[in-house]
């Protein structure tokens, strides 16, 4: 048998996108995604899955002629060989990390498909058979706008712009995956809006665990009302402010604890964070912290400084949602349900149906091996062929939003 990696095979795709607001602008109606395929020698396949974009594209093709050649089961090799050809034109580690990690994660899934064992073995082994996620609610209009001679697109959530709105579209959650926990992608209405949105799921859904993510829309001082506002209502607030210092000044007189996905992204951003403070839970994300197996050393340094552990996410599909699903489970001191967008796009997967499955607000842990999914090769198809035709090579929720409301700007903090 050889574990050799004969070619790494790297398809960017296009799949449909609700008109989601956050407080860059608002979701367009596709969103990219690059998938990989890891061929050994033998003819394994292992797959992964990262966020699209020319960029990071163009970075997994520099990956796919570095790895030609490695043995699988070296992966902290291949990822070295990675980050030392991006190097020269990524000076950012953050930005680095998010090529190694998809190959890494194509590692780990040919590994266990070679060994007949699931990926969270490979990790050491699961601490608990499904992990919890939490209802990603976000404002959102009914559809997105006809334009430029396109007609309008609709999708199977109703418009969300106010509390009502919000609790609706939780209930909807709940009813259709058991959702049991909320988070709510803030950052776009004035706070005292969201303040309300907030209070209206705590009045609807008693004792449920609530967060709210403005995604640094707020000043210091904004930070701090809402804070005080919500203490006693809200489990966390994530990146409420900017920057490490922001967050610090923020904790300082917060009764809420602080999460973040956004100031501390990298290994070096952990040592000022512990130093000042400044968040009480981090959101782990294997596909830029260099992959599964750092993420679970990651959660170990977070246990040592006290720091709690809840996950990222972005618009992604089935191949994320399963790595996702075993580095959450080989977690031990993972203290929050995980975040998802799964709902919102997986009409329109690139995995064969059927092996993972949103229930009671978990999804079990695949037991086959590797990553336990297989791919839908005529899907995958469809959906490169959707990312040729639609000409669309990056995100641009800010440029987007501007299509239906030129006086709007990006600002941040808005308030
Ligand atoms: O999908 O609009 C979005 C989110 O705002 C996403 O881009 C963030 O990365 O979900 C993410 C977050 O928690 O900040
Ligand atoms: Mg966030």
């Amino acid at each position: 048998m050889s574990t050799r990696i004969r070619e790494l095979i790297v398809t960017p795709i296009a799949f449909s996108d609700p008109p989601l607001l956050n407080s860059g602008g608002v979701h367009e109606p596709l969103a990219l995604r690059v998938i990989l395929q890891l061929v050994l020698e033998d003819g394994t396949v292992g797959l992964g899955e990262s966020t699209g974009g020319e960029t990071r594209l163009e970075r997994l093709e520099i990956a796919a002629r570095t790895v030609v050649g490695m043995d699988v089961f070296d992966s902290t090799a291949v990822s070295a060989a990675i980050d030392t050809a991006l190097l020269p034109t990524v000076p950012s580690s953050h930005e680095r990390g998010w090529t190694t990690s998809a190959v890494e994660v194509a590692c780990l899934d040919a590994q266990g498909r070679l060994l007949g064992r699931p990926v969270s073995d490979l990790l050491g082994g699961r601490v608990r058979d499904a992990v919890p996620f939490a209802a990603y609610l976000f404002y959102k209009w009914a559809e997105h706008p006809a334009l430029d001679g396109r007609s309008a697109i609709g999708d199977d959530w109703p418009e969300a712009l106010d509390p009502a709105g919000i609790v609706e579209q939780a209930r909807l959650m709940q009813q259709r995956y058991g959702f049991t926990s909320f988070k709510l992608k803030g950052g776009v209405f004035p706070p005292d809006e969201e303040i309300a949105a907030i209070r209206a799921l705590a009045e609807a859904f008693p004792g449920q665990p609530l967060r709210l993510d403005p995604n640094t829309a707020w000043t210091v001082q904004t930070s701090g009302y809402v804070a005080r506002q919500l203490d006693g209502v809200l489990e966390y607030l994530e990146d409420p402010t900017a920057g490490i210092p922001g967050m610090a000044e923020v904790a300082k007189d917060s009764p809420l604890p602080l999460a973040t996905n956004m100031c501390v992204v990298a290994w070096e951003h952990l040592k000022p964070a512990v130093e000042q403070h400044a968040v009480q839970v981090l959101l782990t994300d294997h596909h830029y912290w260099g992959g599964l197996r750092r993420t679970r050393e990651l959660a170990a340094v977070c246990e040592a400084f006290g720091i709690a552990l809840s996950m990222h996410s972005n618009s992604h599909l089935g191949i994320s949602l399963a790595a996702m699903t075993h580095v959450a489970a080989a977690i031990p001191n993972l203290d929050h349900s995980c975040d998802t967008h799964y709902p919102w796009n997986s009409a329109d997967d690139v995995i064969v149906p059927g092996a993972l499955e949103i229930k009671d607000g978990e999804v079990r842990v695949p037991t086959g091996p590797g990553l336990g999914v297989e791919l839908d090769h005529d899907a995958l198809g469809r959906l490169h062929r959707r990312y040729l035709d639609s000409g669309v090579r990056g995100r641009d929720d800010t440029g987007y939003m501007r299509r239906f409301q030129p006086e709007y700007e990006l600002r941040l903090p808005r308030w």
